[in-house]
């Protein structure tokens, strides 16, 4: 792929960052923070000769307080969008009481972001559940369902008049296979019949979540971020080929055609390519790795969005990014994705923005502060940030809607 002549990108094509409430706002009691502090997870870091308060997202970049800081991130960038998720445990800490305060924090927030001239897409629920909902047994129970219902009601009645753009979910198929089949996220369970059981409340809850947000506005365009893999048949033999078509089916597919008469858009979460044979390659024997050892390969979102074609629904690219602490590939890597996207927009895929990961350094989930995934490195003693070089290589290309 030739990244290297002019490429324009459709008119109003949306430029924007995302990122997630429990990665960067810290303050937040939730399942995960009290996880991050259990003996558990405690006795599990020491005996891996880590430090367990690096582990702790505690006031994390502190963007609920540094709103300011991070929209002059994005104008710095000339973002003209931003994808961000809203606490649940922070909106409703207790069940059915709602906190008007945190409401009107997002609202304001969402207010100079439209003033700014960048479109909120705003995720409902980015992997953590309040505390009390975890009690209920969390995405296992049947019983977090409604509760997830009310607080979705709430929340968009709340921010409908600013909100064009509604994602209920976040990546379910990696939620539910870290948290109930590899057992490494809370709450840490191995066990197919929970990892079924998840699915499933999930799904329904999506669906009639799009009833209820479609009902308070017609207009609100809703969807899920997915993330898919792109599977490459090694050799393109038959075995590899079957074992390709399986693994698309399980991972990329699955989720999408349950919910897919009640999605208006896709969205798609690029970062793994995986080499399929009789085992599944994920190693980094690749020119260019991440910080985490993800093997860097932007021709897979080309082939992933072709692949969603057969939706016939618009895609918005709502995350892809890579952890690089020292800036090493970040902009050689925006550039190759962004030209197999414009490959991919040339062969006729309705895909209409595009969502770098991440504004800022952000809290890694069970790999704590450690991989900076931020176009801005944050200060995580005095919460300055910093833009790193490739975020002037990204805000080229946002100021001008086009590449090179
Ligand atoms: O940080 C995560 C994000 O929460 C979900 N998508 C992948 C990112 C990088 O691992």
């Amino acid at each position: 792929m030739n990244a290297d002549k002019q490429l324009n990108f459709p008119p109003q094509f949306l430029w924007g960052c995302a990122t997630s409430a429990h990665q960067i706002e810290g303050g937040l009691t939730n399942d995960w923070s009290e996880w991050e502090k259990s003996e558990r997870r405690v006795k599990h870091l020491r005996q891996a000769n880590l430090k367990p308060e690096d582990f702790v997202s505690g006031l994390a970049a502190n963007s609920f307080v540094e709103q300011n800081a991070d929209i002059a991130c994005m104008k710095q960038l000339g973002l003209n969008a931003y994808r961000f998720s809203v606490d649940w445990s922070r909106i409703e800490p207790q069940p059915g009481i709602f906190d008007e305060t945190a409401l009107d924090t997002y609202l304001e927030f969402i207010k100079k972001l439209r003033a700014g001239g960048i479109e909120p897409l705003v995720t409902l629920w980015h992997w953590p559940v309040p505390l009390w909902a975890r009690d209920l047994g969390g995405w296992q129970s049947a019983k977090i369902i409604e509760p997830f219902l009310r607080f979705t009601a709430k929340t968009v009645n709340y921010l409908n008049a600013e909100v064009n753009f509604w994602m209920t979910l976040n990546e379910p198929t990696v939620y539910t296979s870290q948290s109930y089949l590899a057992g490494v996220w809370p709450p840490q369970k191995k066990n197919l019949l929970a990892y079924y059981q998840v699915i499933g409340n999930l799904i329904t809850a999506h669906r009639q979540a799009y009833d209820i947000i479609k009902t308070i506005d017609a207009n609100n365009q809703i969807g899920i971020a997915s993330h898919n893999i792109y599977f490459e048949a090694r050799g393109n033999k038959l075995i590899n080929r079957w074992l390709k078509a399986g693994a698309d089916w399980w991972w990329n597919e699955r989720f999408l055609n349950k919910i897919a008469a009640k999605q208006d858009f896709i969205g798609l979460n690029y970062y793994f390519h995986n080499l399929v044979h009789y085992g599944f390659n994920r190693r980094c024997d690749y020119d260019k790795c991440s910080d985490m050892g993800w093997g860097l390969h932007p021709e897979g979102i080309y082939y992933l969005l072709k692949d969603l074609q057969k939706y016939d629904k618009p895609v918005y690219i709502t995350e892809n990014g890579l952890a690089d602490k020292g800036d090493q590939h970040r902009s050689w890597y925006i550039k190759e994705v962004l030209a197999n996207v414009h490959r991919a927009i040339a062969e006729g895929v309705a895909v209409k923005g595009y969502f770098h990961w991440s504004l800022i350094d952000n809290f890694e989930w069970s790999h704590g502060f450690e991989p900076r995934f931020g176009l801005f490195e944050v200060d995580y003693q005095t919460f300055e940030r910093r833009a790193r070089p490739s975020a002037e290589f990204y805000a080229d290309i946002c100021r001008h809607n086009r590449l090179g």
